[in-house]
């Protein structure tokens, strides 16, 4: 499917996939195995911008508009979405949070080394008991003279273990989401640690972690935004990681889509190739109508961002709607292949594990349908 694209974003989405299948997808399945991605493609993943999308050249991006960031991003999720995951954290999450709310130093200290993958951020809000309810958050920040000292614990932060600087949720009042605060912590300020989290289903090759913080102390200045703003820097980051979210699964869409007519066209039984039986060009033409479904959501919401226009409830659309097709694209490409699609030796497996994960972060498929629902109706379920 294709819009008009522009020859600077058709070429790199060219440039992108052409790097990715070389760099990333002959090595995704020993990546998986190994549970960590070989982490010198990072600085390769940099020459070619993916950490400087939508980041100004004057801060050492590539500027870009949107549709250019969520074509990267699709490409990522074709590719491998550990990859996604750690492009969509730093350049993303990140530092989209710097680039909005930053003080002009903050921006001059942390984008150029983001934009030039010498340094990962990562993204500390979910905690071990509050994961939805982000807004009920408990570490907790003390302002002490010319600094804040930080306490508290974080679960389930990608990046976490190789990331040079954490942005970390804490809370400076009582006064549930309007008491939370935002800081730039490097993250080898004394009383940080980091440890890995293993054992998960999908997205194997990144590091996700738990993050304790122990007396953590930073200088006054390492406060973005103002304090209290905190929830809503979270907020209206997560809804543009919401959208880079939705372009990665429409890259897993494709990637199955791709695969299993590889697959059903060279694969025969009967005496005739798969692809010649009309139950698999029904689970085909599923994964086909799905990925220009998620697509044309994806891209609206880069529409809308490029314009400066509202998008949050169509980011939770598109997340919603384009997570739950990559576990059914995934699921039908298990299919198409039978057998061998239970085996890594095929990427069917791999892209189910790691579609499965999309219905849960940055919001859950429920959390996004409460958001769709509140702002059809008028009526905040949360309360
Ligand atoms: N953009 C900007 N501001 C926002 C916002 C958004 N998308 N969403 C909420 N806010 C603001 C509200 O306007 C409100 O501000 P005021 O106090 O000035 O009125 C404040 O934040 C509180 O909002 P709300 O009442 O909606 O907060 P809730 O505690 O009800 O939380 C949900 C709402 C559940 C939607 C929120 O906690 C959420 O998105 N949870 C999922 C968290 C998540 O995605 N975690 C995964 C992290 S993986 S990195």
């Amino acid at each position: 499917m294709d819009l008009s694209l522009s020859d600077e974003q058709q070429a790199f989405r060219d440039l992108a996939r052409e790097f990715l299948d070389r760099e990333a997808v002959p090595h995704r399945t020993q990546w998986d195995r190994d549970e960590q991605v070989d982490l010198a493609i990072i600085p390769k993943m940099a020459e070619i911008g993916f950490f400087g999308l939508t980041i100004p050249e004057e801060y050492g991006g590539l500027g870009g508009d949107y549709l250019t960031y969520v074509l990267g991003m699709e490409e990522l999720g074709r590719a491998d979405s550990a990859l996604r995951g750690i492009v969509s954290v730093s350049n993303g999450l990140f530092g989209k949070s710097v680039l909005g709310f930053g003080t002009e130093e903050q921006k001059q200290e942390w984008l150029p080394q983001i934009a030039s993958g010498s340094a990962l951020g990562c993204f500390g809000l979910t905690e071990p008991d509050t994961g939805s309810d982000a807004g009920n958050l408990t570490s907790r920040a003390r302002r002490d003279g010319d600094s804040y000292v930080l306490n508290g614990q974080k679960l389930f932060i990608t990046n976490g273990t190789w990331a040079k600087v954490a942005l970390v949720f804490a809370r400076t009042s009582d006064d549930g989401p309007r008491g939370v605060s935002a800081f730039l912590v490097p993250t080898d300020t004394p009383g940080f640690e980091a440890r890995e989290v293993k054992g998960k289903l999908g997205l194997r090759g990144q590091a996700t972690a738990e993050l304790f913080l122990s007396d953590v102390r930073v200088p006054a200045s390492a406060l973005l935004g103002e304090e209290g703003q905190g929830f809503k820097i979270a907020m209206t980051t997560l809804d543009k990681g919401r959208v880079s979210v939705a372009a990665g699964c429409v890259g897993i869409v494709q990637g199955c889509l791709e695969e299993s007519v590889a697959y059903a066209t060279t694969r025969k039984q009967f005496g005739k190739p798969l692809a010649g039986f009309q139950l698999v060009q029904e689970l085909i033409s599923d994964m086909s109508v799905d990925a220009d479904a998620a697509r044309l959501l994806v891209w609206r919401c880069a529409d809308l961002i490029e314009r400066g226009l509202p998008f949050r409830t169509e980011a939770s659309k598109a997340k919603l709607f384009a997570s739950e097709a990559a576990v059914r694209a995934a699921n039908n490409a298990i299919q198409v292949y039978g057998g061998a699609g239970y085996v890594d030796e095929y990427p069917a497996e791999k892209y189910l594990r790691d579609a499965r994960v999309m219905t849960l972060y940055e919001g859950t498929s429920q959390i996004q349908k409460l958001l769709i629902g509140r702002a059809e109706t008028g009526v905040n379920a949360f309360v």
